[in-house]
């Protein structure tokens, strides 16, 4: 039997959409119930048959970005990726623990994260207050910050210039724009999404199925499904704390190890907040990460 090496561009309950070297787009299921399921950017070794080819082995994952279902448990969204642009817009307003939440996951993948202001035509852009603390939050991270709109093409030169030949997953909420930049960025996409369509058999029009496309210079493109929130409880409090080094280092200075930061004497975060190093409203969304993932 003839088996080749193709990678995964779309993964939807117990079967998957896989690209040839061509380019040619074959439905594959894996070969066993208990297989691990193919998710979107995985390489795999694959063999033809009909109704649906087979998914014979998943090449060793670079990485494997992963969130909580509505119970929490790890569901795999993409691998191999080699960064996150988190889009954010004036339209619909920034969610900050979002954000962090992102900010969170990269981390603890190590996988770098760009933020990519979007929407920028609109009045609101520039000044509007969560987008400057978002700005600020990642600044302070040292996240890369990128400003754009759908019709600004020299912006998004930019970013195919900063980030030429990586595959790429855009996340953040819906309609933020994330599907509009990978029109921009891959002229093919729609004509792929409506081979996609054609071979999943449903229509659709808001981003459904996390898709990977290729860019025409090099390096893909992942666009996913927007978001209300990304549930982490996979994870350790300890990567929570990698996204917080300021507050993480403060609570180093609390007399007690299991200081609840409330009324006990010498409490390193009562004492940065009131040197105004630490951010109330950042050590709520601290607090509240670090509960999620304690579980
Ligand atoms: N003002 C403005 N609107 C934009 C821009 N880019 C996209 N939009 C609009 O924003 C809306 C949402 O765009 P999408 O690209 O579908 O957003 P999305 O993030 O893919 O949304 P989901 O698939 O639901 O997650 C559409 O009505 C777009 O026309 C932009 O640069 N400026
Ligand atoms: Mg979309
Ligand atoms: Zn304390």
């Amino acid at each position: 039997m003839h088996e080749s090496m193709a990678r995964v561009v779309m993964a939807s309950g117990d079967h998957c959409l896989v690209a040839d070297s061509d380019g040619s787009l074959n439905r594959c299921r894996p070969r066993r119930r208990r297989d691990p399921r193919p998710v979107c950017g995985d390489r795999v070794q694959w063999s033809a048959d009909a109704p649906d080819g087979w998914i014979d082995a998943i090449e060793p994952r670079r990485n494997l970005i992963e969130r909580g279902d509505f119970r929490g448990r790890p569901r795999g969204l993409a691998a191999n990726v080699d960064r996150m642009v988190l889009v954010i817009a004036p339209e619909p307003a920034p969610d900050a623990l979002l954000v962090d939440r992102y900010i969170v996951l990269g981390k603890a993948l190590d996988i770098p994260l760009l933020l990519w202001c979007h929407k920028q035509d609109l009045a609101s852009a520039a000044g509007s207050m969560p987008m400057q603390a978002i700005r600020q939050r990642c600044e302070d991270m040292a996240i890369p910050i990128m400003t754009g709109s759908t019709h600004d093409p020299d912006a998004l030169t930019r970013l195919e210039a900063a980030t030429g030949g990586e595959t790429l997953i855009l996340v953040g909420q819906s309609g933020v724009g994330k599907s509009s930049i990978t029109q921009a960025l891959v002229p093919t996409a729609s004509l792929r999404i409506g081979q996609i369509s054609a071979s999943s058999g449903q229509g659709r029009h808001t981003t459904s199925e996390t898709t990977l496309f290729d860019r025409p210079d090099g390096g893909a493109l992942i666009d996913s499904p927007g978001v209300r929130t990304l549930r982490l409880d996979h994870l350790n409090p300890s990567a929570v704390d990698a996204a917080y080094p300021v507050i993480a280092e403060a609570t180093r200075h609390c007399r007690f190890n299991d200081c609840r930061h409330g009324t006990e004497p010498d409490c390193g975060i009562r004492e940065g907040i009131a040197a105004g190093c630490i951010d109330p409203e950042a050590l709520k969304r601290w607090q509240r990460l670090r509960e999620e993932t304690a579980r």
